[in-house]
Parts: structure tokens; C-alpha cells; sequence
């Protein structure tokens, strides 16, 4: 097996930053510290700069929807373009969303989302499942997918007559996760009033891509998120709310969490950056920024801002779910609710929350690293092989050069998709190269990974690291 000296750099994890260099030795970290400490060891180990570089831990992307049908369409990006994709914005591991149908059995489901990442994903991956329908026998089948590592069930109360699940089917999720130790996700809006505020939008003509954010107001998505934490407190189980946008939403997440409940929530950053007015662009320009839920008025980017500084919120994810505006959000033309909800962050979510959170002052360097890794590595259970640079981990690794600027441009980013949400907006920062279990991906900005290289990550179940403990002020 290879070895490697990471020489020069500033290690960053989510507690310290300290200049060491990092000895690997195949897939693992083996040692850390000066390089003469252990210069035995690092013999005839290849030598890599990282001087003037932030060594961060590979990102972790808690929620990615890669080769998704969805909307009469299937998402742009699939496990080869989105992961190489995401290398190149400094994320090592994604978790990726299996959907489910009402009668699919469980195990076709998980072989058809393995079956699309096997052999073409360049980073590794595991999968949450959608639970579609709580019968006898998707219950009993969940202790076999919880075994098998994947460890995080996902329930869509909004969607209406697609994803939407009903409360009873919410309920005995959250009870048999708690059986099994699996962390409940919810996409939470208020999926019947969402349904019925765009049926009358419809009526009265009103097919613009703004009314998409005018029908789904954020006290739908405070509700569904107050109502799945009742929920929740009451099957005494564990939730996390995904793509948090509002202020409402925090709102209910931060009275749980001082309740002592097992409430944790991830929000996106286009939800930190982005803000409603984007809808109303000229044309049909404002399809590319239509996401569920969507974007809202600006002031609620502060409030997250502060959740995620405070701890009511502990992760960031992408929502990755790609459409080309030619072709696929153009679907949505004479009706927006015909417009494929999501968009292009794989690449850029890691570099658009350190330029806007740390350059800016908002986040330390240290809560940049949890928030966009260590974090999800403990509540989904991978902590401490991914999620931190320590002795023993996987070593997945990312220099990144704090001290200049690059632009965003879908002319210059790697997903497979014709616009990008940030086009023309200026970033501090930049990823340079990226190891994923001790092999470059990236290397000085340049794709040299292999497709396939990628590994499906068995998870630990909820709570079971010994760590996750000590993170959670909340008694399991
Ligand atoms: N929201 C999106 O914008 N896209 C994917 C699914 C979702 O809930
Ligand atoms: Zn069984
Ligand atoms: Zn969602
Ligand atoms: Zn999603």
C-alpha cells in the first residue's frame, strides 16, 4: 500500500486548528503531527504540499438525490457525474435518497439505488430510504435494512399524491426507528394546504414560476415541522428535519432542542444566500431557482445563519437534484407546478457556506468543518472513520487554498447540467486537490479519480457511537 506525507498545511477538524503534517498509509490516517517525529515511518512516502493550505476532513453531503425520476423527468446528474462533481467541490461521502413506491418491496428498491451507484461513483456513498407506506411487512423489513447500513428513513409529509405520507404512516415510522436505532428525516411542509393554496393559484391563472414559493408559505413548513417534532416526542424516537428554509422552522426546531428532544435539522445554502426574488426573474429565468421548499424572503438567511452558529441546526446539505432549464424546467412553462423542483449544489456547497460563513465572519473555521462533515458523520452514524483527520480514520482529506477567489460559472463546474443557481457570483477559497480513502480524486484541481471507486458506507445505527453522546446534550 502507498504511503503519503501531507507536509506543510493547517489542519482543521471541528474542534482544533494546528499545523501538522499527516502520514497515510493506504486508506487510513496513521499518524499526525511533525514530519521529523515519524520520519522512520514516512519513508519512502510520496511528499504533498500543503503549504499555505486549510487540511479539512472530506466533506460529507447528508442529502443528494443522484439519478432520481422525479417530476416526468430524471435528474441530470447520476452517481458518475454527481460524485465527480461533488470531489471537485471538496466532499468525499454523500448519503443519497433511495425513493420507494407504495407495494415496491424494500429489498427491489435498495438493489435498484445500488445498482446506480455500483461501478460509477468516484466517492464513497450510503443510502437513506424513503418509507412510502408503514405496513406490517415494510416495518419487518426495515430491521434487515437497518442491519444491512443504512440507518436513516426518509418521510415526504408534502407532495401530495407522489411522496406525501399520511401522520399514521409518520408515526410508526418514528416508533419502529426508535426499536431499530435508525434517525427519522423529514421533508416537512404541509403537503394538503401546499395542495390546496395551488389548485385555487391555478384556477385564478396564476402559473408563474413565483407562485411555486407563493403556495408554499413558511408557516406550512413551520406547521409540518412542529407537527413531525410532536410526533416525534411522543413515539420518543429521533428526528432530523432536512432542507430547513425559515425562520418558522428553527423556531420549532429551537423549542424542541430546549426540551431536550432528540430534534436535529440541516439546512442548504441556497436557503443561507439566496432569497425569493429570484423567482420573479425575467422570462422563464426563475424556474432554475425553484426548490421545495422554496426560497424565502432574505431576512430569513440570518436566522440560519445564527441557528447553524448556535447549534439549533448541525448540518448543511445540497439537496442535489439537478434539471437542465433546457428541456427539463422548461416542462413548467404555461405551469409552474409542471417544473422539476431542485437544482445544481453538489460542487459549490462547500465553498459558497466557507465563503459566505467564514470569510464573512458568521461561522468559525472549526464550525465550518461540523457543519459540513463532522456533524453528519456522527448523527448518520460513520463518525470517526469519516467526518474528522485523526489516527484510524479513513483518510479522506481536502487542501484548500483560503487565499483566492474563483468565480462560478456552469461554463467552468462539472455537473452535467446546463446553469448553475450561483452563476457570476464571486467565492473566497478554493478546493485544491482531494483524497478519498488515501487516493487523490482531485489532484491540483484536475479529475483524477476512477469511476467506481466509490464504496456503499454500512452505517452505524442512531446513537451508537460511543462519541455521539458527548455531541448530544439530549439523553438518548
Ligand atoms: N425538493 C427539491 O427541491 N428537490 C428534490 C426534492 C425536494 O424535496
Ligand atoms: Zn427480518
Ligand atoms: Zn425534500
Ligand atoms: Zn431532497
Amino acid at each position: 500500500m502507498s504511503k503519503k506525507l501531507i507536509r506543510g498545511g493547517i489542519v482543521v477538524t471541528a474542534a482544533d486548528t494546528y499545523r501538522a503534517d499527516i502520514l497515510i498509509d493506504g486508506e487510513k490516517v496513521v499518524a499526525i503531527g511533525a514530519g521529523a517525529l515519524f520520519s522512520k515511518e514516512t519513508e519512502g512516502a510520496e511528499e504533498i504540499n500543503a503549504s499555505g493550505c486549510y487540511v479539512f476532513p472530506g466533506g460529507i453531503d447528508p442529502h443528494t438525490h443522484l439519478d432520481m425520476p422525479f417530476g416526468g423527468t430524471t435528474t441530470a446528474d447520476d452517481f458518475e457525474t454527481g460524485t465527480r462533481a461533488a470531489a471537485f467541490g471538496g466532499t468525499t461521502s454523500i448519503i443519497d435518497f433511495c425513493l420507494t413506491s407504495k407495494g415496491q418491496s424494500i429489498r427491489e428498491a435498495l438493489d435498484t439505488w445500488h445498482a446506480k451507484a455500483h461501478g460509477k461513483a468516484v466517492i464513497d456513498y450510503g443510502f437513506h430510504l424513503m418509507i412510502a407506506e408503514a405496513n406490517d411487512a415494510v416495518l419487518h423489513q426495515l430491521e434487515d435494512v437497518v442491519e444491512e447500513g443504512v440507518t436513516s428513513l426518509k418521510v415526504f409529509m408534502a407532495y401530495k399524491n407522489v411522496f406525501q405520507a399520511d401522520d399514521e404512516t409518520l408515526f410508526k415510522t418514528l416508533i419502529r426507528a426508535k426499536e431499530l436505532g435508525a434517525l427519522i428525516q423529514v421533508h416537512a411542509e404541509n403537503g394538503d394546504v401546499i395542495d390546496f393554496l395551488i389548485k385555487e393559484a391555478l384556477e385564478n391563472e396564476q402559473t408563474d414560476p413565483i407562485y411555486h414559493a407563493l403556495t408554499r408559505p413558511p408557516m406550512a413548513e413551520g406547521e409540518a415541522t412542529g407537527r413531525a417534532i410532536a410526533l416525534t416526542a411522543l413515539a420518543g424516537s429521533q428526528l432530523y428535519v432536512v432542507h430547513v428554509s425559515c425562520a418558522e422552522a428553527v423556531q420549532r426546531i429551537a423549542e424542541a432542542r430546549e426540551k431536550g428532544l432528540n430534534v436535529y435539522g440541516e439546512t442548504c445554502p441556497q436557503y443561507l444566500t439566496l432569497d425569493i426574488s429570484e423567482l420573479a426573474r425575467p422570462g422563464f429565468e426563475g424556474a432554475k431557482y425553484v426548490w421545495s421548499p422554496p426560497l424565502r424572503e432574505a431576512w430569513h438567511q440570518e436566522v440560519l445563519w445564527s441557528a447553524l452558529k448556535n447549534g439549533i441546526l448541525q448540518t448543511i446539505g445540497s439537496d442535489q437534484c439537478s434539471f437542465n432549464f433546457k428541456g427539463q424546467k422548461e416542462l413548467g412553462r404555461n405551469d409552474f407546478t409542471k417544473i422539476p423542483n431542485g437544482g445544481p449544489l453538489i460542487e459549490d456547497r462547500f465553498s459558497v457556506v466557507y465563503s459566505e460563513g467564514v470569510h464573512k465572519g458568521r461561522i468559525s473555521l472549526n464550525q465550518f468543518v461540523d457543519i459540513t462533515s463532522t456533524k453528519a458523520a456522527k448523527l448518520f452514524g460513520m463518525f470517526p472513520q469519516k467526518g474528522t483527520i485523526a489516527v484510524g480514520s479513513d483518510a479522506d482529506i481536502v487542501l484548500f487554498n483560503p487565499n483566492v477567489t474563483r468565480t462560478i460559472s456552469a461554463k467552468t463546474h462539472h455537473m452535467n447540467v446546463d446553469y448553475n443557481p450561483f452563476e457570476g457570483k464571486e467565492v473566497h477559497g478554493e478546493v485544491v486537490s482531494v483524497l478519498a480513502r488515501g487516493e487523490f480524486v482531485i489532484r491540483d484541481k484536475k479529475f483524477v479519480g476512477t469511476k467506481g471507486n466509490g464504496r456503499f458506507i454500512k452505517r452505524h445505527k442512531f446513537g451508537a457511537s460511543p462519541t455521539l453522546k458527548e455531541e448530544q446534550p439530549h439523553v438518548l
